[in-house]
């Protein structure tokens, strides 16, 4: 072993891997890098892919190894001492509510888990007797809570304007700007309006990449690139008027998806340091590392408890896999925040997978009133925004089949005769339920909800003495549990149904500035073409059967993206362009007549001259 662990830990934290090394896939930020964990991905079977993701999840919680290229990990001193100053102010601006806020806010899947803390933090608040002091902040606004619409990201004028909007009037506000890839123009435009406005704003950057790998193509309609700000926020937490939260978690184990380890690292990193300071505020103590490794520590344990049940997760990917195959969908159903976690992975299956809307879909069940901003832009607005128990009952329940596959999350302490009354409505339609249930020691499921569904996923998690805010833990362990078995399930059964080519995901919407560079950089992988020639394939099927000028050659990227947002199969579709040197009607055909979208690259990528994924050169080794 060559890492010396610092910290006892609950799980086994994996060696560093060689994504650490300094040549590995050196033009690419880590959250872009394919995992070397993940590199068969494709060919695993569910079992497999269950241990593949658990392991990568295991690297959220590996130390910094000396010996190797040093990225500060969650353990490191830097990192801990970066958030005990970050407390510091959070306390400060919870002790004077009146006229301070904490923002969240980011793109995509990051504003989704702004808005989940958002909402969780708020509760907290309330349970105290205390007004809100939370808010959220998604680019696009509320929609995109429930419905994936990646464009927003790219303006940083829009992510300005919503932060002026909700921060009116305030005195004191702490931002928290997250961007997993340090790439959103959404959230560097926030960040730059803050450092200009340092009497009232703190910001906080979080991500998961060094500032010296954020993005640094300069933004279209800005002044800056996001490197640019990123390096001015470094300077000025010199000073504490700035901070930057930026762990390394390893690559993603699909390549890019960082709604998975990303998402997951910002929802501990973020809760661990919103509740020190809730638990520290009034005792007027400074918070100490002991109290960030204690809650960090309880997030290990959630993992390690998550994936002792990795035989029945594994029996829930394949039974996914299978309604994806058949053309059918997967539902997840949750009783209130563990329903949040199912929209926000039935939404980002969209943009991930080039998915439908139903192919993961998810719904909340139960109260939430004071959740949104905007509860009025989501409601009744068409199928497109259905999230809710009337949408589930409405319109899905009604054209359920035998295919789809219905999945429960609830925790005991949830209203069970609800859960088994929807139980029962499912089933009338369908048998193809199961469950994920949430116990405490000492509490035990009712025969009638077992014997309703019998496949179910059951954790008890052990009983935690802990003072009120401390109870909030086991609420974010429980979710924390509930969104990796969630992002497993819909990631492997995306695998399953032949969507993964090794671990990337080919078949991505090319719908902003972000995706349309990693489009560009797959095809460069697995090609080994330069980067003009892979960009021209694009732009080819981006604008068929349009021939391509050299004034449509040098538009800028926001023009590539409108035209290619709704358009499906487009990375596939050159890439088979590129492989069988064939023109797009072919690529399509081709596409079209195969079983599997992998099975059709498979066989362009092992004609003869060409061999499979190791082998294959990496990014850097390719002319550019
Ligand atoms: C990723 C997800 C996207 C990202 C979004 C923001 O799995 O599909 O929606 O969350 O693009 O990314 P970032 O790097 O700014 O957090």
């Amino acid at each position: 072993m060559r890492g010396t662990k610092k910290y006892s830990h609950v799980i086994d934290t994996p060696d560093p891997g060689k994504w650490e090394l300094a040549g590995y896939e050196s033009t690419l930020p880590i959250t872009e890098k394919s995992n070397p964990i993940t590199r068969e991905l494709d060919r695993a079977d569910p079992g497999q892919i269950v241990q593949l993701l658990r392991d990568c999840d295991a690297e959220i919680f590996q130390e910094e190894d000396q010996a190797l290229v040093n990225y500060q990990r969650l353990y490191s001193e830097m990192v801990l001492k970066t958030m005990m100053d970050i407390i510091g102010k959070v306390q400060e601006v919870l002790k004077e509510p009146e006229n301070t806020l904490i923002v969240l806010s980011g793109g995509g899947a990051s504003g989704r888990m702004a808005f989940l803390m958002a909402v969780s933090f708020n509760k907290l608040l309330k349970g105290l007797g205390q007004p809100p002091q939370y808010t959220y902040l998604i680019a696009g606004g509320d929609r995109c809570l429930v419905a994936s619409q990646e464009g927003h990201e790219d303006s940083a004028l829009l992510g300005i304007e919503d932060l002026n909007k909700v921060c009116e009037g305030k005195k004191k506000v702490i931002f928290f700007g997250i961007s997993c890839g340090l790439s959103a123009p959404y959230v560097a435009g926030q960040l730059d309006f803050c450092m200009n406005n340092l009497d009232i704003y703190t910001p906080v950057l979080v991500g998961f990449n060094p500032v010296s790998m954020a993005r640094s193509e300069k933004i279209e309609g800005f002044h800056s690139s996001f490197r640019q700000v990123a390096e001015r926020m470094e300077k000025l937490q010199e000073t504490h008027q700035a901070f930057v939260l930026n762990p390394a978690v390893g690559p993603e184990g699909v390549a890019g998806s960082s709604r998975m380890k990303g998402g997951s690292a910002t929802k501990i990193l973020l809760e661990t340091l919103l509740l020190a300071a809730h638990k520290t505020v009034s005792k007027d103590g400074e918070v100490s590392e002991k109290c960030l490794l204690e809650i960090l520590r309880t997030y290990e344990r959630a993992h390690k408890v998550t994936y002792s049940q990795s035989k029945k997760i594994a029996a829930l990917v394949k039974q996914a896999g299978t309604s994806l195959q058949k053309k059918a969908y997967v539902y997840l159903v949750g009783w209130h925040t563990l329903g949040i976690i199912a929209i926000m992975d039935g939404a980002e299956c969209v943009p991930t997978f080039g998915a439908d809307l139903n192919d993961v879909r998810g719904f909340l069940i139960g109260d939430r009133s004071e959740m949104f901003n905007r509860e009025a832009d989501l409601v009744a607005q068409g199928p497109k925004f259905a999230f809710s128990e009337e949408d589930f009952v409405k319109s899905i329940l009604p054209s359920l089949t035998e295919q789809d596959t219905v999945l429960f999350l609830f925790t005991m302490d949830d209203n069970l005769a609800e859960v088994e009354k929807l139980a029962i409505q499912v089933k009338e339609r369908t048998s193809n339920i199961h469950a994920l249930s949430h116990a405490t020691v000492g509490q035990y499921l009712p025969a009638s909800l077992k014997k309703l569904i019998p496949s179910i996923i059951s954790i008890t998690w052990p009983i935690l003495f802990l003072e009120y805010e401390g109870n909030f833990i086991q609420r974010f362990q429980r979710e924390l549990s509930t969104k990796w078995i969630l992002n497993t399930v819909s990631t492997g059964a995306h695998v399953l149904k032949g969507k993964i080519l090794r671990n990337y995901m080919v078949d991505l919407r090319v719908s902003n500035a972000k995706l349309f560079e990693r489009a560009v950089a797959i095809l460069q992988r697995f090609t080994g073409d330069t980067r003009a020639k892979c960009r021209e394939a694009l732009l080819q099927v981006v604008y068929h059967p349009e021939q391509l000028s050299q004034e449509l050659r040098a538009a800028p990227v926001s023009k590539h993206v409108a035209r290619a947002t709704d358009q499906v199969q487009v990375v596939p579709t050159a890439l088979l362009c590129l492989l069988r040197h064939c023109a797009v009607p072919e690529a399509r055909a081709r596409l079209d007549a195969a079983p599997s979208l992998r099975a059709a690259l498979d066989a362009a990528l092992s004609a003869p001259g060409r061999k499979r994924g190791p082998d294959q050169p990496q990014p850097e080794e390719q002319r550019t």
